[in-house]
């Protein structure tokens, strides 16, 4: 016996992909629906590339009664209004937007992190999912933290226009070719010109000069792996269609030498070790996409610190950023708690 799955915002790129990683790994469901906005009801789409197709359901009349798991993916907006209900009808929400991730009462999880931390779901049936740029981070940094106690943070990302939704790649696309043809370029979803540019600026302004992205960094990561962490971080826009990257300076309370960051790093779940000192051997985002690790390069020594150590990661931000990692928790709880399939 199998799961009945909702998948909420299945139109967007990661509902699209929540439906994509259920087929792929073959996660136990007698039955799957997409759940959409009214404006997409009816409309036909395809369960990863399987053949299989899903006509959309209207979020405003669906009854999540007797649905075992919700995977929500449609911004805090709708989600503040439907995902409680569907909490309320006993189907577990997994919840993707930033809504519910600082809730005391609901377990913001990275499986290979914090599994543990699932059993408080029961308080609200909400289970927090991670911002994407998190999410790759605290992979790469658990490991390390058991091995060493990391002590500070700084992190800096070049993130892909994919974590702002399918207008951030519109916007990228349309403007590339707008610059090559000699066409105006007109900022819509980005503040300023992101084709050929960078901008360092994601979310709205918090009061003391950060940005929210930057915010959620912080707060998350204290959240799932430790909240002794110091974190601080830069969060940029890249004209990079799907995948971010960070660059990461850690700062730890015990000695750890790049090389037995290595052997800790090459044995971590989820991670892929991609370090050879020579050109090309570390990854960029276009190699990532598509794919579920995170991978990490370039690890170093840091002397400009004490036990200081820097390294690269890389992920697909749609899916252990977002995606992937709804499937993981929704296979943790199913372990845990729910035991069908
Ligand atoms: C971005 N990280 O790249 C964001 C997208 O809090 O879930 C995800 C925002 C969030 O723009």
């Amino acid at each position: 016996m199998g799961y009945r799955v909702a998948v909420v915002g299945a139109t967007g790129n990661v509902g699209r992909e929540m439906l994509a990683i259920l087929a792929e790994r073959e996660f136990p469901m007698d039955e799957v629906a997409a759940v959409a906005s009214g404006r997409s009801t009816g409309t036909e789409i395809e369960i990863g590339d399987t053949g299989k197709m899903l006509k959309c359901k209207n979020l405003e009349h669906f009854d999540f009664s007797g649905w075992d798991i919700a995977l929500f993916a449609c911004g805090s907006e709708a989600t503040k209004t439907y995902a409680p209900k569907a909490a309320a009808a006993g189907c577990v929400v997994i919840d993707n937007s930033s809504l519910y991730r600082m809730d005391p009462d609901v377990p913001l999880i990275v499986p290979e992190v914090n599994p543990d931390a699932i059993d408080g779901y029961t308080k609200k049936n909400i289970i927090a999912n991670p911002n994407c740029s998190t999410a790759q981070m605290v992979v790469a940094l658990k490991p390390l933290h058991d091995a060493a106690t990391i002590k500070r943070v700084i992190v800096s990302t070049y993130q892909s226009v994919s974590g702002a939704g399918k207008q951030g790649m519109d916007e990228l696309f349309e403007q590339s070719r707008a610059i090559f043809v000699g066409d105006q370029v007109e900022p819509r979803k980005f503040t300023k010109q992101i084709a050929f540019n960078v901008i360092p600026h994601i979310d709205t302004f918090m009061d003391d000069g950060s940005t929210k992205e930057e915010w959620k960094m912080v707060v998350e990561t204290k959240k799932i792996l430790d909240p002794k962490v110091k974190v601080t971080a830069t969060c940029v826009r890249v004209p990079v269609f799907v995948g971010h990257s960070e660059a990461i300076n850690l700062e730890f309370e015990k000695e750890i030498s790049a090389e037995e960051a290595q052997d800790i790093l090459r044995e971590a779940p989820g991670i892929m070790l991609v370090d050879k000192r020579e050109d090309g051997g570390y990854v960029t985002p276009v190699e990532s996409a598509g794919d579920s690790a995170t991978y990490i390069s370039r690890v170093r020594e840091d002397s400009t610190v004490d036990n200081g150590l820097v390294l690269w990661c890389v992920s697909d931000n749609l899916r252990k950023g977002a995606a992937l990692n709804a499937v993981q928790i929704a296979e943790l709880l199913g372990r845990r708690h729910l035991k069908k399939g």
